[in-house]
């Protein structure tokens, strides 16, 4: 795969253009999402049966869960065709409602499904025999929760933009409805059933299920390196540069609420812990004045080295600047500046010397634990 790379010197940025146009080759979705096709991802039923008065669905456990997998470079889908709507996400439709053998409707009623809950992001489209194709169903864009099955085999897409857990699941009602409507017939039996998907986390690099340093820090270093490696490219646009990172610090915010109210990770919160501190200082404070292309470590700015930029960012970010601005009355951008406020701080505070990285600054993405990171030194003023 041949990627052209061309770098914009903006001050001490680079903005680094991943692909260029008209590289893209367009595919068709396949069974197992991505590029995987059927053969390598077999067919996942959903078996279901009517006796006259009740609904059985069996799924077929002798496959594994579907992984939603997105199209990697240069694959592409085109944009004009129906499945169009697939573009940018991570998808797959292994799983097919099916009959598990001859199904006699009775004279009034039709098989319907009917989506109770979703996983937050999950997108369903409708595929042949259902037709228009790729239209959106079971709530997506604001369709209807219920579908009127063919009764013919039908393996719907699901799809998801920027998986925040590596586990989905959509749950689902199959009853007998009127036959226009999709109105329950209360005398027959429904059918409940849950469908289970993997995902890998939008922004999860090192693909361990969190994200965390080592996801930012990646993502840092590679902008401040100029890479063109895509992998990186949070928001899409061919282009690796700060949008990426305020991208990931959205991602992160989305995937800890409980942090952050979903509003995206600020700036300056080299820990990662939705506040931006003292603890936060102090990375930037035992990093200062170093080539390091770290987010926890207080670069900031991606620009490869730690320094009075940084610093800005995350005096800039703190919520309530008034014990740093304290101890420093102005602003200097100079290095004799950060002498003083080390000077500063060292007289009113108490600072806990580092111990190196951690292997715990982390969020962890499937708990609703907070996760203060134990490893950076703790600045506590006396003021
Ligand atoms: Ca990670
Ligand atoms: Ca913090
Ligand atoms: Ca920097």
């Amino acid at each position: 795969m041949v990627k052209k790379q061309s770098v914009f010197g903006v001050a001490m940025m680079m903005t680094v253009t991943i692909a260029s146009t008209g590289m893209a080759e367009f595919v068709i979705p396949q069974m197992g999402g991505g590029t995987i096709g059927q053969g390598l991802a077999p067919m996942k039923h959903a078996d279901i049966s009517f006796d006259g008065t009740s609904i059985g669905v069996h799924v077929d456990t002798s496959v594994g869960v579907p992984a939603l997998r997105a199209l990697e470079e240069p694959y592409e889908f085109d944009p004009q065709q129906p499945w169009g709507v697939l573009s940018d996400k991570a998808y797959n439709f292994q799983y097919g409602w099916n009959s598990s053998g001859f199904l006699s409707m009775p004279a009034d009623g039709w098989i319907w499904i009917e989506q109770l809950s979703s996983s937050d992001g999950l997108e369903i489209y409708q595929r042949p025999p259902a037709t228009p194709a790729y239209d959106p169903i079971f709530g997506t864009g604001g369709s209807g929760t219920r579908w009127r099955w063919s009764l013919s085999m039908t393996h719907n897409v699901y799809a998801i933009e920027n998986p925040l857990q590596r586990e989905l699941s959509a749950a689902y009602r199959v009853y007998i409805g009127d036959d226009v409507t999709g109105e329950p017939l209360p005398q027959y039996n429904s059918a409940e059933v849950t469908l289970t998907f993997a995902a890998s986390v939008w922004g999860d690099f090192d693909d361990n299920g969190m994200l965390g340093c080592e996801d930012i820090d990646a993502l840092i270093g590679a902008i401040a390196a100029g890479e063109s490696d895509s992998s990186f490219d949070m928001n899409r646009d061919g282009m690796l540069n700060l949008d990426d990172r305020d991208a990931w610090l959205r991602q992160a915010g989305l995937a800890f609420p409980e942090l952050t109210g979903g509003e995206p990770i600020s700036l300056g919160d080299a820990n990662l812990d939705g506040m931006v501190d003292d603890i936060d200082f102090a990375a930037w404070n035992s990093s200062k004045f170093s080539s390091v292309a770290e987010w926890c470590r207080g670069d900031f700015n991606a620009d490869g080295v730690v320094d009075v930029r940084d610093y800005d960012i995350w005096n800039a970010g703190r919520p309530t600047p008034a014990a740093i601005q304290n101890a420093v009355p102005e602003v200097i951008h100079a290095p004799c500046w950060l002498l003083v406020v080390t000077l500063v701080r060292r007289r009113s505070a108490i600072v806990r010397q580092p111990d190196g990285r951690g292997s715990d600054r982390y969020l962890e993405v499937t708990g609703s634990r907070r996760y203060r990171d134990r490893s950076l030194p703790i600045v506590r003023d006396l003021d």
